[in-house]
């Protein structure tokens, strides 16, 4: 039995605050509660305390703010602070703590939000449980009847076991299923505040994490990386003013103008309907069919049949905002924006028939691309770029801003670099990072804002509204790696998988009982851009937006004749799989207007006589662009020369052991990744009586692996030569125009391959690096030059010599 505690003051109206409804009219509070339980003085100062605090907003002392022109300027929240910490707790007897309830009341903070370490978990030296903690002893069997017999339905372990797996996966999103992510940090270069308060730029030097994924567009999860396609390019940005995503793409335009037609172009492009068919591929008739009654797409689809859309690495690819953005600084000011990011390693791509091989010889290309060069210490980077422009300058463009198949070029207004992103951490498991990531354009933070460009009007409400069902309701937010690195703190409390718990009774605003917490921020919250809008409420577009061909014939023309050459191969190969003519002739008819000699090329590809040039939408007078330097590939060689390139080595027996290890070495100096190849994994026997050991067999690595082929002296002689692989491999490299040495005899087995030993026209090739046995050291030089330009184009011939 509890002691008995002799009252010290006036118990008056104690039985009401032990209760939880009603009490005296306006008597003061009792000082004591009479009773003899410690936790009733805690009781009595919550219920004091509590009413102390609400007395102190006798009412709403912002209510006349939020009306009329005073409304133009939010308001910051009046507040209260409570006397005793204890008032806005939920329960008085928060005091009372477990290992499994902490201590500490959470005042004014929100212990969810912590690094990510604070979620990791490591079973080192950890016996195995079941989800409620409990240890397995058995991890073998099912509970039965006898060891013969049924198992049986109270095997609560193995039904958690086989429930969980049950419903391991989620669904995939519906468009950008396939993707790969990282970790890493934005480092701003200078203070940007005179035109954003954004909190990435507001000092030079300023570092915020971000994690970055990259994806294709069209297949599914599981689909091939080097399928012909557009790249997601979406970057979140964990500031301290909450979380920003640039949920961007790796080629600057998009098909469509508005975002009524987003379902109509994914469903177009994604595998047919009654089939399925075909995986990861624009290359069927339901695509060109919507895109050749689309003709605004052109302009896209050109950047889709360039080599964009097969680019070597995704550290080897920009990445853009597409929309014209608004960047908005302290004063209210604002600005328009469009965003880049720049890959420090230049934009490379691979060849069409290298792209197809690929999917067979490495379905993961590009996720295994980024992951080895963050494991190796070569962190991808990326320059942010902003193209910052005023709306009066925007008024004066052949173009409207608002469109997103149109690009602003950089010869009109030049990119600013303002800072660098640098990939230095890959995530520890692909479930709960990169699959449960959720990118929302609506995710942005003070000193960025939306322009009225219709397609990110859309896009605004998609991506939250598809987490919704892709990650199983409305907390999503709560998921470690979307949690803000900001505070947290509002009114939403329920919902599927609720994670926070909050203290303290209150759930809405205006309140007295928390003291008006969480307050209204007023101006350094989120503000959005009052921009004076004076319209009749429409469906329609602006007049600008029917030109659809000038800037897709601005790209053409600012491409070299080896990108141009693809472009049209591209058309040729999608084309060619599509089966309705009437398809076919309208793509073309859209393509004269591009460049007719493209349009001709095409049509002569697939067999057919030149349609009729489609009818403009626009009658306004067609602009005219200066070629644009800055859309070539070429434009951007990258600064890292040879690193991370993948290099093969040819090894059999009697190969030069010591030349071998020479390039070995000075590829690995360069920071370029060697591997020796063979027929089968083995000590191969050297001439001179060394040994070189293969480290992949040529069927598990062909040729699509490797960005290059080093043929040393000997490589002629034994199994090596005899293989049909060998033939393959090589005649693969030079098809796909990658740079060749060749030391002395190895020079033999490129002769035994027939590679051409010069350009079609009789010239030096000069991705073929041939070197007496003698001088394999004094050529390498030339080999590594070869190799940091990427690729020797001039080789190629369509159709193919090999
Ligand atoms: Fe997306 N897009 N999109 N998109 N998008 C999605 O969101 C959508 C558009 C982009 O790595 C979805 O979480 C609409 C343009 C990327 O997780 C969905 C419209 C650009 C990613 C969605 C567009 C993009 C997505 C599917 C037209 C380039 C992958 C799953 C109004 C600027 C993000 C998801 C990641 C993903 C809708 C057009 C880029 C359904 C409605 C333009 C990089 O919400």
């Amino acid at each position: 039995m509890a002691k008995s505690k002799k009252p010290t003051g006036d118990i008056a109206g104690a039985g009401s605050v032990l209760s939880t409804i009603s009490g005296p009219s306006s008597a003061p509070p009792p000082s004591d509660l009479g009773g003899p339980g410690e936790l009733e003085d805690t009781l009595l100062r919550k219920v004091a305390g509590n009413q102390q605090l609400a007395a102190q907003m006798p009412f709403n002392a912002d209510k006349p703010l939020e009306y009329g022109d005073a409304a133009r300027q939010p308001h910051q929240g009046s507040t209260a602070s409570p006397g005793d910490p204890v008032a806005t707790a939920s329960t008085a007897a928060e005091q009372n703590s477990s290992e499994k309830l902490g201590s500490e009341p959470a005042a004014g903070v929100n212990r969810l939000i912590k690094p990510l370490d604070g979620a990791r978990v490591d079973s080192g030296g950890q016996v195995l449980t079941t989800n409620q903690g409990v240890p397995v002893a058995d991890n073998q069997h099912s509970l039965k009847v006898g060891l013969r017999g049924p198992t049986t339905l109270e095997d609560f372990i193995l039904r958690e076991k086989i429930t969980h797996f049950d419903h391991e996966r989620i669904p995939e999103r519906v468009v950008h299923a396939r993707g790969s992510a990282a970790h890493g940090f934005f480092e701003a270069y200078e203070d940007l505040q005179a035109v954003t308060r954004a909190a990435p730029f507001t000092e030079a030097g300023k570092i915020t994490p971000v994690f970055v994924r990259f994806s294709t567009v069209a297949g599914e999860r599981g689909s091939s990386d080097t399928a012909r396609d557009v790249r997601g390019f979406a970057v979140k940005f964990y500031t301290d003013e909450g979380n920003w995503d640039l949920v961007g793409n790796n080629i600057p335009v998009f098909f469509i103008q508005d975002a009524m037609k987003f379902p109509d172009l994914a469903h177009a492009v994604k595998p047919e309907p009654h089939h399925a068919m075909p995986q990861a591929s624009s290359a069927h008739d339901n695509f060109w069919d919507f895109v050749s009654l689309m003709p605004e797409s052109t302009h896209m689809l050109l950047w889709q049949m360039s080599d964009r859309a097969i680019p070597r690495s995704y550290r080897m690819m920009q990445g853009f905002g597409v929309h014209t953005f608004r960047l908005v600084n302290a004063a209210g000011e604002s600005v328009f924006c469009k965003f880049h990011w720049n890959p420090v390693a230049g934009t490379h791509s691979l060849v069409w028939d290298e792209a197809a091989k690929l999917m067979g010889a490495d379905p993961d290309y590009h996720r295994r691309d980024l992951w080895e060069a963050i494991e190796a210490g070569a962190y991808p980077q990326w320059e942010l770029g902003l193209q910052i422009f005023t709306e009066e300058q925007a008024d004066q463009f052949e173009f409207d801003v608002l469109d997103p198949t149109k690009l602003v070029p950089e010869e009109l207004v030049p990119v600013r670099a303002v800072g660098r992103m640098t990939l230095n951490r890959n995530p520890d498991n692909f479930f709960a990072e990169t699959e449960q990531v959720a990118f929302c354009t609506a995710h942005v933070v003070p000193g960025i804002d939306f322009t009225n460009d219709p397609l990110l009007q859309g896009r605004i409400h998609s991506y939250v509204d598809t987490q919704i069902s892709r990650l199983g309701g409305p907390n999503f937010h709560e998921i470690p790696i979307n949690a803000p690195v900001a505070q947290v703190h509002n009114n939403q409390r329920d919902g599927m998988h609720r994670q926070a718990i909050h203290r303290g009774r209150v759930n809405y605003e205006p309140n007295s009982l928390a003291g008006g917490c969480p307050f209204q921020a007023g101006q350094m919250g989120f503000n959005s851009f009052p921009e004076p809008i004076s319209e009749d409420k429409v469906r329609g577009k602006p007049e600008k937006f029917a030109e659809h061909y000038a800037q897709a014939r601005m790209f053409f023309e600012s491409q070299s004749p080896v990108e141009q050459a693809h472009i049209a191969n591209a058309f040729r190969f999608e084309l060619t799989k599509v089966q309705t003519p009437a398809v076919r002739a309208r793509v073309i008819g859209n393509l004269i207007h591009v460049d007719p000699m493209l349009a001709a090329s095409v049509a002569d590809g697939l067999g057919m006589d030149l349609p009729p040039p489609a009818p403009l939408a626009s009658t306004l007078p067609q602009p005219v662009y200066p070629v644009s330097p800055a859309l070539s590939l070429l434009a951007r060689p990258g600064a890292t020369g040879i690193a991370t390139r993948r290099v093969a080595i040819l090894a059999g027996d009697g190969v030069d052991a010591a030349g071998i290890d020479a390039v070995y070495a000075a590829l690995r100096g360069a920071g370029a990744v060697p591997r020796i190849v063979g027929v089968q994994l083995g000590a191969r026997k050297a001439a001179g009586g060394g040994r070189v050991d293969v480290e992949i067999s040529l069927e598990a690595g062909p040729s699509v692996l490797y960005d290059a082929v080093i043929v040393p002296d000997g490589a002629d002689q034994g199994r090596l030569a005899l293989t049909g692989q060998t033939v393959e491999f090589l005649r693969d490299q030079y098809r796909h125009c990658k740079p060749i040495f060749a030391w002395g005899s190895g020079a033999e087995l490129l002769a035994q391959a027939n590679l051409p030993p010069t350009l079609p026209d009789g010239s030096a090739d000069p991705g073929l690096i041939i070197a007496p046995a003698a001088d394999s050291a004094g050529a390498f030089d030339a080999f590594a030059a070869a190799l940091s330009g990427h690729r020797p184009f001039a080789r190629e011939t369509d159709p193919p010599l090999l």
